[in-house]
């Protein structure tokens, strides 16, 4: 008998794994949670039945989101993640000297559900750098004015529990909370399937933001294939070549100082969106 789990990818479109096992699935306080071992993309991690990560391709997503920004920064000491509760985008955050790396997650059983089946991302909880609060990022922000240099927003789609984590008003704390050299950055979904969030959202940032730019990867599990990240800067442009290293001195798998060049080449058909 053949197993499959198909993933809604848009109302007309559907992707679908061939599946060895389902190893876990429970419902918590925020939403269905499962973990599946496929044949192509190994482990992965479901969420009200949307791919939140896979072990094949997650490096993708986590570098893309961690580097670009830290390193715009420069010399980031404090870091924030909101969202991200599988640990991924703390992992790679952990690559550079950075001080603290904090990370709120409003769903412990993420936490929870990525340290048994996801070893390899939740390696990051055991930093001491590394420190973890369960609760609702934007209750958590709203506590902090001009206290971290990066904050990266690692959410679930604008749907249910990560509605508020699209809106300008969260974004304005985010803004206060960063320090005056602060860097900001977003996963902002596909182009293909939600092009008036990315507008919005794009917009939002260029409005609260000096500078806003969005830039791309190509994450082959998630809708579309061409993922969008919205970075927002208070002193810096992250699109300027100036602002990339030039040279990584850690191991990466996706990420290079050329890539984080060339991700902010955007595409007509995305900037007509913008
Ligand atoms: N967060 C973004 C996942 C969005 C995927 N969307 C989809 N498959 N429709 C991923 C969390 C990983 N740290």
């Amino acid at each position: 008998m053949e197993l499959w789990f198909s993933e809604m990818q848009s109302k007309n479109v559907k992707m679908s794994y061939k599946i060895k096992n389902l190893l876990h699935s429970e419902k918590t306080k925020f939403q269905n949670l499962a973990v599946i071992d496929s044949e192509e993309f190994g482990r992965m991690l479901i969420l009200d039945d949307v791919v939140q990560l896979t072990m094949k391709d997650e490096f993708i997503y986590h570098e893309m989101m961690a580097h670009v920004p830290l390193f715009t920064h420069g010399s980031p000491e404090r870091v924030l993640v909101i969202g991200g509760g599988d640990g991924g985008t703390l992992r790679e955050i952990l690559k550079h000297p950075v001080k603290e790396a904090h990370l709120v997650e409003i769903d412990e059983k993420v936490i929870e559900a990525s340290k048994r089946f996801f070893p390899e991302l939740s390696v990051a909880f055991d930093d001491p750098r590394a420190k973890i609060f369960c609760e609702d990022g934007i209750a958590y922000v709203k506590r902090f004015k001009n206290y971290y240099d990066v904050i990266i927003v690692d959410s679930t789609d604008p749907v249910g529990p990560a509605v508020g984590l699209f809106r300008k008003e969260f974004y304005k704390d985010i803004f206060d909370a960063l320090t005056e050299k602060g860097v900001f950055v977003a996963q902002t979904e596909s182009p293909f399937y939600y092009e008036g969030l990315l507008k919005e959202v794009y917009n939002c940032i260029a409005e609260i933001f000096p500078y806003a730019a969005v830039y791309t990867a190509v994450i082959p599990t998630y809708p579309g294939a061409l993922w969008t990240f919205t970075i927002g800067s208070k002193q810096v442009d992250p699109s300027d070549k100036a602002n990339v290293p030039e040279s990584c001195n850690f191991k990466t798998r996706y990420y290079t100082p050329e890539i984080h060049k060339a991700c902010f080449k955007i595409p007509p058909f995305i900037k007509e969106i913008l």
